[in-house]
């Protein structure tokens, strides 16, 4: 008879975005069981409503003439003067995930099938490295869909959705497992080792912004609403970094079917990009082209229109040129209801004369006064009250949250005395550390699945040592 097998020990993993989606996957390669608690009805978190791509260099979608080994320069250099603090720490963090850049989009793409055919430059970047589908789908879309699908057929994967994880359990400095609460609200229990995969804290406007940024606190966001879940990591001892440093984001839409709602939908930059103004009580009042911090300051420092959710109404307005320009994308805000067609004298009597400005200066007749520069594909020279425009109503929000539990390369969550914590791992917009005081468009994505990955590969060999 051949001797039994103990029962083989289950990997807990907290969170079913990206970093959660990936640490399963290396775990279930691994032939490691996994335990997945998600807190909403439906998996894919923030992740699966991401847009613009994953960043990855050098990879066979850059043109094999471009040398592009600057990812790492870059991602220091946006990071700014918090690599002043813990810089060896935060160097080895950056360099990791950029050294594993080529090899997250080449496992998406070879191993699961996903189309990221198509690399785009977003700011910050010296060298075109986000990448996306050449179809329809959305990349949080596709990414996430196809993990799930792909996981859901392993015998090893159990999902469960609407559990919410309320405790990480400890035992002599050691983490055990964590106390959950399904629908039904009564306390269970499930041990095994830890990955918390759970997110950022982007949508916990009255709680953990309103502590660490108060002047955030009740700002809408683009993050589902939801608390942030560091508070159950450092009751377990964890070390937190750069908590203060978030991004805020100039342009979310104010829905006008539901103008209060916490979770805005962003609106592209590119519609600024392509030529769209912004009005704030009928005046233009800045460089629409200026970064995303300096343009949300102008609007932050004058009175909110509503304090619950705290925000403001500016108007985007954008004429038929830009409207060709970006027509994808602005057919698709009509249909969702958060723009509209319509004619300049809907704006109020003060909008056509700050319009005139911007097609004059448009038009080369005279110097921007706000100081812009491009105009880009802005048609309209002569603005009458009936003239065709596309307006929709913007706030900022809170768009992303650079700061969390501090990890090493090897994902282990780092303790407050800075040796890392037994049984405990972390990965995604949970943690910190890695993009500094500005995280770069399609680092997040990218973080997700390198420290997600790494996390997996780390358990998977934590159960292996555990079991002899
Ligand atoms: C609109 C939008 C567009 C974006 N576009 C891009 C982009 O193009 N490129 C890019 O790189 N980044 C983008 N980002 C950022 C990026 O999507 C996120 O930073 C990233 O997806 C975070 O992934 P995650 O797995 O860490 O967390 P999430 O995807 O947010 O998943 C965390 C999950 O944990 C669950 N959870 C939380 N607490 C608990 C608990 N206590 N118990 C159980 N479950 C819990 C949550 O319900 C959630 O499902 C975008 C973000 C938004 C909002
Ligand atoms: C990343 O690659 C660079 C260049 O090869 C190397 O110097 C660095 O040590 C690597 N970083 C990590 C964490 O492996
Ligand atoms: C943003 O504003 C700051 C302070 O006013 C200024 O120093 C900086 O140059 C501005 N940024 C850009 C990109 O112009
Ligand atoms: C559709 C269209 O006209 N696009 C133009 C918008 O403006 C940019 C930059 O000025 C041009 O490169 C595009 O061709």
């Amino acid at each position: 008879m051949p001797p039994s097998t103990p029962p083989q020990t289950t990997a807990i993993i907290v969170g079913s975005g990206l970093a959660g989606l990936s640490a399963a996957s290396q775990l279930v390669a691994h032939n490691v069981p996994v335990r997945l608690l998600e807190r909403a009805a439906k998996p894919g978190g923030n992740s699966i409503k991401a847009s613009s791509g994953i960043n990855g260099a050098p990879t066979k979608y850059q043109p094999p003439s471009l040398h592009d080994d600057a990812f790492y320069s870059d991602t220091v250099h946006s990071a700014g003067k918090a690599m002043l603090s813990s810089t060896t720490h935060r160097e080895k963090l950056i360099s990791t995930l950029t050294n594993s850049s080529k090899d997250a989009v080449e496992w998406l793409v070879e191993k699961k099938g996903i189309d990221l055919s198509v690399v785009a430059i977003l700011g910050g970047h010296t060298y075109p490295r986000t990448h996306r589908g050449a179809g329809q789908t959305p990349p949080g879309f596709a990414i996430v869909n196809t993990l799930l699908t792909s996981l859901k057929q392993s015998s090893i994967f159990h999902l469960q959705t609407s559990c919410t994880v309320t405790k990480v359990l400890q035992s002599e400095h050691r983490v055990t497992g964590v106390e959950y609460a399904c629908e039904d609200g009564k306390k269970e229990e499930v041990h095994g080792p830890v990955i918390f995969a759970a997110g950022g804290f982007g949508g916990d406007a009255e709680g953990l912004l309103a502590k660490y940024r108060p002047d955030l606190k009740g700002y809408p966001s683009t993050n589902d609403p939801r608390p942030g879940t560091q508070p159950l990591l450092t009751a377990v001892g964890a070390q937190l970094i750069d908590m203060e440093l978030v991004q805020v984001h100039p342009t979310g839409f104010v829905d006008p079917a539901n103008p209060s709602s916490p979770l805005k939908f962003l609106a592209a930059e590119v519609l600024r990009g392509e030529g769209g103004l912004l009005l704030l009580n009928g005046k233009r009042f800045f460089d629409e082209l200026e970064t995303r911090e300096n343009v949300t300051k102008v609007i932050t420092a004058t009175p909110p229109t509503s304090t619950s959710p705290k925000q403001w109404t500016v108007q985007l307005v954008l004429d038929e040129g830009v409207y060709k320009a970006a027509k994808s994308h602005i057919d698709f805000y009509i249909f969702k209801g958060l723009m509209k067609k319509t004619t300049i004298s809907e704006l109020g009597t003060e909008a056509l004369a700050s319009i005139q400005q911007y097609a004059d200066a448009a038009a080369g007749k005279e110097k921007d006064p706000f100081g812009r520069s491009s105009f880009a594909n802005w048609t309209l020279t002569s603005p009458t009250p009936d003239s065709t425009v596309y307006v929709g109503t913007v706030t900022p929000v809170v768009h992303f949250t650079m700061g969390g539990v501090l990890i090493n390369e090897k994902a282990e969550v780092i303790r407050q005395d800075d040796g890392p914590i037994e049984g405990l791992w972390g990965a995604g917009e949970v943690t910190g550390g890695v993009h500094g005081g500005n995280r770069l468009g399609g680092s997040s994505l990218l973080e997700c699945v390198v420290y997600g990955r790494i996390a997996g590969d780390q358990v998977a060999q934590y159960v292996d040592s555990h079991k002899k």
